[in-house]
Parts: structure tokens; C-alpha cells; sequence
């Protein structure tokens, strides 16, 4: 759709009338090829990608709410692949290819912005072991590199190395083809391609519980009546142990509240992202200027989707420590998501126990970067009935057979 100088200004004074509608509202059928349970960005995705890459038009994406309305709108929408381990390294760099043409794919405009991605160190150890991913990276043909203090300072002239003495700067990794995307145009860019494409995407629209017969799937109860389908994917994110246990089985999930906040908007005042694992602490700047500010996750598990006080306190003092000329800035809003995180911190993508019912879970604190890279993966593994290649080692076997997949470093975000 191309918008003439006065079709946006007849737009922005109709408050919102007329205005076309990028998927439709329809009401459920009896039954559908694929039914995808939450609809956000990793749900939308796999729709889009199963309508796409697969012809299987006759999908539909349930959302209990609004799309986008989960941790897919709550993100920081940091982007990068800089991850420790092959299998991983291979899953999220297939996603940020995917990221470097999403716009052009979707034609629409997820304002994925490649400013580089840091993630400090403050101490011998935190240097030593971002070397190794470094390298590790590398190996896997992966941009990453090592940067010293000085270099640190060069890439990102705000940053103060001293770090209010407590926690000096000795170096970082950056990644430069990392950077930021807007989160809820991903959703609405995934859900309008989908819906072009035939798949229906139906919000307020909660389920409630499954019908399996024989151990296998056959359908959905939701709250607007019984659906069917043969096959069942399920993208709830914070929500996955409570819809596994209405299936019979059990995830090794901990949910828990991961929060940010976002500054009053200023002029452009950093021009790239920085994580620190150490503190606690990590920023960017939005479109808008306002500072996007996050913290590790809390220390309960809850489904209420705010954080505790003290947590936004430790952050902010270290964000100050690292950036003393933000101290006056007043913060605007702060907010949660659930986050769902395995015990190796790596997600869980493939086959449940229920024939015909696939489970995409587990990305924790990081599965935004890993949006179009899972939507791609799980509908290939749903469309075929087994695990797409590189989902294969992020099977829920894993936690029987032992082979986990260690990204706590990775993960950028304390949990
Ligand atoms: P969601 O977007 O949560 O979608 C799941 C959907 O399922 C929801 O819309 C929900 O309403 C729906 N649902 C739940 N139960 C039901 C039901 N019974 N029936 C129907 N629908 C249901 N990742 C990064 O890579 N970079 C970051 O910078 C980053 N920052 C983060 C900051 C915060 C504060 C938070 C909370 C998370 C952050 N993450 C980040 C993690 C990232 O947001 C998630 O991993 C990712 O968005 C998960 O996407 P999703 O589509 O699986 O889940
Ligand atoms: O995974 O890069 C990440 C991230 C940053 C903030 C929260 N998660």
C-alpha cells in the first residue's frame, strides 16, 4: 500500500477511520490444516512461513489477547547472533540473515537498524570468557570482535570507563551486524503477509484445553467453541507450562518477570547498544530518543507482568555509573513480560509427547532476535511432521538424553 503526502494527512485527521485493515477478524472455521496457538511474533512468524514457504494457507493463529500484546511487545528488541555454542550460533544467524531482508520480505518496514551491539567486561574473568565466545563466533562465521577500553570508548564516546569506580570498563565484544528492529511492527508485518496469504488470525480468542484421543491431537477448545486440526503448534511463550500441563505433560520451564524502562525522549545521545552481564544492565536509544534501559530477570516466578522496585533501582545505578550524564534524566515508564527460561537457557523447538502437537518455547530473556530464524525452523518442522535440522538439537529430549545446550553468557541478561 503507497500513501500519497494527502492521503496521510486525510489519514491522521479521521481518527483512524477508514483506515485499511491489515488482517481481518474473521470467526473461526470448524477446522484448519495447522492451528498455532499465541500470536506473537514467533507464532505470526510460523503462519507467514508455513503460508509462504510451504502452501499450507489453511492455518489459524489464536491469540488470547491482541497480537504482539505478549513479550514480543514488552521487548528491548536487541538483535544479534554472538551466541557460545554451534547449534545455537547456526539457529540465531540463520534469524538475523533473515532479519537483513525482513522489510523487503514483508514489505513493511520493521526498522531493523544494524548499530552494533556490545557486551562488556569488568573483570578478568568477563575478559576471558568474551574472548572465548569471540572466537567461538568467529569460528562459526560469525562477525565478532574483541574490543579493548579504548576501543570501547571510540565505538561509544558517552560511555565513562570508569564506571563510577566500581565496575571499569576493560573491554567488549561487539557484534556489528547486531542492532535493533521495531517489536510490534515484526508482529503486524508477520500478520499482515500471513492473513494476505489466507491464514486466519483470530485474537480474544483463548484456549482453554485440548482434545486428544489415542495420544494424538485433534483439536482445540477455546472461547469460541471447539476448533480442529491434526497438527497443533504452540508459541505461548510465559504461558507454555500452564497450556503443556492442560496437554498432560510437563516442561522444565522457570517463568518469572523480566522489566524495562524507557527515559524521557532526548536528542540522539547513543548510537549503539550496550549489554553488561556483570551489572545488570543494558541500553539503546529508541527512534523517538527515549533511553530503552533493561535489568536481569526477578528472582520469583510470577505471571504478573511487572517487575519488582529494586531490581529498576540496581540498574539504574549502574546505567549511571557507566553513563554519569544520564543522572537527571526522568524515567517515563516501566514494564514486564514472562519470561520463559530452560535450566540451559536455550529454547525448546519440535514434538511433544501428544502426536501432531509441536511446542516453539524457552527463548527466555533473548528469543526477539530469534524471531523470523524459529517462525522459519518451526514451520518447516510442523509442515514436514519432524524437526527441521537446525531445531533437531532443541528438542524437549534433550533434558532426558543430557545433551544441553549451555547459553547462560550468551544470554546477555542475568537469570
Ligand atoms: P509472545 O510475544 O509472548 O507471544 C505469546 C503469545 O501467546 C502472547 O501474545 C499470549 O497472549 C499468547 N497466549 C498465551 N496463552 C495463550 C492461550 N491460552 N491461548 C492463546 N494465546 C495464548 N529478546 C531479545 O532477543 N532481545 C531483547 O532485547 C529482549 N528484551 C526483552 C525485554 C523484556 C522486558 C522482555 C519481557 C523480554 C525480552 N526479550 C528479548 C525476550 C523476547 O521478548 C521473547 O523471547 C520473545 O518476544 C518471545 O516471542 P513469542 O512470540 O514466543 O512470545
Ligand atoms: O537477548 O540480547 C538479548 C536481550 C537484551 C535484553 C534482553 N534480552
Amino acid at each position: 500500500m503507497r500513501y500519497s503526502a494527502f492521503s496521510l494527512l486525510r489519514n491522521t485527521l479521521s481518527h483512524h477511520k477508514n483506515w485499511p485493515q491489515l488482517w481481518g477478524s474473521p470467526d473461526p472455521q470448524p477446522e484448519y490444516d495447522v492451528i498455532i496457538i499465541g500470536g506473537g511474533g514467533h507464532g505470526l512468524a510460523t503462519a507467514y512461513y508455513l503460508a509462504s514457504q510451504h502452501g499450507i494457507n489453511n492455518v489459524a493463529v489464536l491469540e488470547k489477547a491482541w497480537i504482539g500484546g505478549g513479550n514480543t511487545g514488552r521487548n528491548t528488541t536487541i538483535v544479534r547472533s554472538n551466541y557460545l555454542w554451534d547449534e545455537s550460533a547456526k539457529l540465531y544467524e540463520t534469524a538475523l540473515k533473515l532479519w537483513e531482508n525482513l522489510s523487503q520480505e514483508l514489505n513493511y518496514n520493521v526498522m531493523f537498524s544494524q548499530r552494533g551491539v556490545m557486551n562488556l567486561c569488568h573483570n578478568v574473568h568477563d575478559v576471558r570468557e568474551t574472548k572465548r565466545r569471540v572466537n567461538a563466533n568467529r569460528l562459526n562465521g560469525i562477525d565478532s570482535e574483541f574490543l579493548d577500553a579504548q576501543q570501547v570508548k571510540e565505538f561509544c564516546p558517552a560511555i565513562d570507563l570508569r564506571g563510577g569506580g566500581r565496575y571499569p570498563v576493560m573491554g567488549a565484544s561487539l557484534q556489528r551486524r547486531g542492532g535493533t528492529a521495531r517489536h510490534d511492527a515484526v508482529a503486524w508485518g508477520y500478520a499482515r503477509g500471513a492473513a494476505k496469504r489466507g491464514v486466519h488470525i483470530i485474537q480474544n480468542c483463548p484456549v482453554t484445553g485440548f482434545d486428544i484421543e489415542g495420544g494424538a491431537i485433534k483439536g482445540v477448545q477455546t472461547a469460541k467453541g471447539p476448533i480442529k486440526a491434526k497438527r497443533v503448534g504452540m508459541v505461548v511463550a510465559g504461558h507454555s507450562s500452564v497450556l503443556a500441563n492442560m496437554a498432560g505433560f510437563k516442561l522444565p520451564l522457570h517463568c518469572r518477570p523480566l522489566q524495562a524502562l524507557v527515559s524521557e525522549p532526548v536528542k540522539p545521545a547513543i548510537d549503539c547498544v550496550v549489554m553488561s552481564n556483570a551489572v545488570h544492565a543494558y541500553i539503546s536509544q529508541s527512534d523517538k530518543g527515549e533511553l530503552v534501559i533493561g535489568a536481569g530477570t526477578d528472582a520469583y516466578c510470577s505471571y504478573g507482568q511487572r517487575g519488582s522496585m529494586h531490581n529498576t533501582e540496581g540498574t539504574l545505578a549502574a546505567i549511571c555509573e557507566m553513563f554519569p550524564q544520564f543522572r537527571r534524566m526522568k524515567m517515563l515508564r516501566a514494564w514486564g513480560g514472562i519470561v520463559d527460561t530452560c535450566p540451559d537457557a536455550s529454547p525448546i523447538i519440535g514434538k511433544t509427547p501428544v502426536e501432531g502437537l509441536y511446542i516453539n518455547c524457552g527463548w527466555g530473556t533473548g528469543g526477539f532476535k530469534a524471531t523470523p530464524g524459529s517462525g522459519w525452523v518451526f514451520a518447516d518442522t510442523i509442515a514436514n511432521e519432524r524437526p527441521h535440522a537446525l531445531a533437531e538439537p532443541f528438542a524437549l529430549s534433550r533434558f532426558s538424553s543430557g545433551y544441553l545446550i549451555g547459553e547462560h553468557g550468551a544470554a546477555g541478561v542475568a537469570h
